[in-house]
């Protein structure tokens, strides 16, 4: 099943994993290479051993597909899932005089008072970018994140609509093998919130049947990898729908597959419990990939465990 294929993964890392330093300071049992295959035959690959939210992982991938980099689109749709990156950079600027906001990730999760003040800050950000829109402009954007690479990738002298591009080339040139797009620009690395984790996808097309290819560079397997599988799995879903095939599989290749120091005991927890079969996607309009929105998509027969709450490493 598929929550096999993903507990697999997590058992070769417990096994296996090397212990690594990172980045946000909070320590990872670490695997580099790892690939893992979803048939989208069998279902859509929702993962059933914790409950995942397709609301925020769907308004997330839309949000890509408009070329958006602005968090105010996802609040919209009570999505918080990128708020401490935006909020990180508002800290940091001149225009903020609140109390410190220093390493936020680490002490709201020791410092109680702090968490409180925390919380306090983060609701006053997240209103202002909702309502004031020069604010939003400056402070609501990640920067030149996923949206941008896919929809306006640029070079010298040239934007490139790369999803448009990949999309044509599947309808005109199924066959081809150079349907990449690609989210990694050198060039734009350091005006990004995040370097992209998902950093290059490729759609191949064999007897009617549409599959993709994902390199994601970095996967934080217990909190982002669930919401990675199913994001895109429903884009080959909805590329496949817009170029009239069917859907194939979806190939997720990892680099440095990691699992938080503090993310055991929940990974653990999840690989003590049964799967339930997958639940089905359904697909309600017939608009275009471009145009198309959250309330046209629906999960059905959706059965799951609890959710399982861990600290997201900022
Ligand atoms: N940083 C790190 N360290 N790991 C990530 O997975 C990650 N993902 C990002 C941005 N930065 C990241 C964007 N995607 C959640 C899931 C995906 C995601 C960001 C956050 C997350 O926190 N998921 C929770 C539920 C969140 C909610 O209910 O609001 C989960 O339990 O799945
Ligand atoms: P890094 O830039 O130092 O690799 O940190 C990024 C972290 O975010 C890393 O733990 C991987 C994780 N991540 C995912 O797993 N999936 C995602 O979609 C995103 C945006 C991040």
């Amino acid at each position: 099943s598929f929550d096999h294929v993903y507990h697999e993964l997590c058992k070769e890392i417990l096994a296996a994993g090397q212990e690594k330093d990172d980045r946000t300071n909070t320590g990872t049992l670490s695997k580099f290479g790892h690939q893992m295959r979803f048939n989208l035959a069998e279902g859509f690959p929702l993962l059933t051993t914790k409950k995942v939210s397709f609301k925020l992982l769907a308004t997330e991938l839309i949000w890509f597909i408009k070329g958006d980099t602005n968090i105010r689109y996802l609040l919209q749709y009570n999505n918080n899932i990128w708020n401490e990156w935006a909020f990180k950079k508002w800290i940091e600027s001149d225009d903020y005089t609140g109390p410190d906001m220093t390493d936020f990730g680490h002490r709201s999760l020791s410092d109680a008072a702090f968490n409180e003040q925390y919380k306090e800050q983060l609701a006053i950000f997240k209103e202002r970018v909702l309502t004031d829109d020069a604010f939003m402009s400056k402070y609501g954007d990640l920067g030149n994140v996923y949206g941008k690479q896919w929809r306006h990738f640029e070079t010298k002298n040239r934007v490139t609509d790369q999803l448009k591009d990949v999309v044509e080339n599947i309808k005109t040139n199924p066959s081809s093998r150079r349907h990449i797009v690609s989210a990694w620009n050198p060039g734009e690395i350091d005006t990004m919130a995040l370097p992209p984790c998902h950093t290059l996808f490729q759609f191949y097309v064999q007897d009617g049947r549409l599959s993709c290819q994902l390199y994601q560079r970095s996967a934080d397997v217990f909190l982002g990898v669930p919401f990675n599988i199913a994001s895109y799995s429903l884009l080959t879903y909805l590329v496949a729908k817009e170029c009239e095939l069917e859907v194939g599989e979806f190939v997720h290749t990892l680099g440095d597959a990691h699992i938080y120091s503090n993310h055991l005991e929940a990974v653990k927890e999840q690989l003590s419990r049964n799967s339930y079969e997958p639940p089905r996607l359904e697909i309600l309009s017939d608009k275009s990939l471009f145009d198309i929105e959250y309330e046209d998509l629906a999960i059905k027969n959706y059965e799951a465990h609890p959710a399982i709450k861990a600290p997201i490493a900022v």
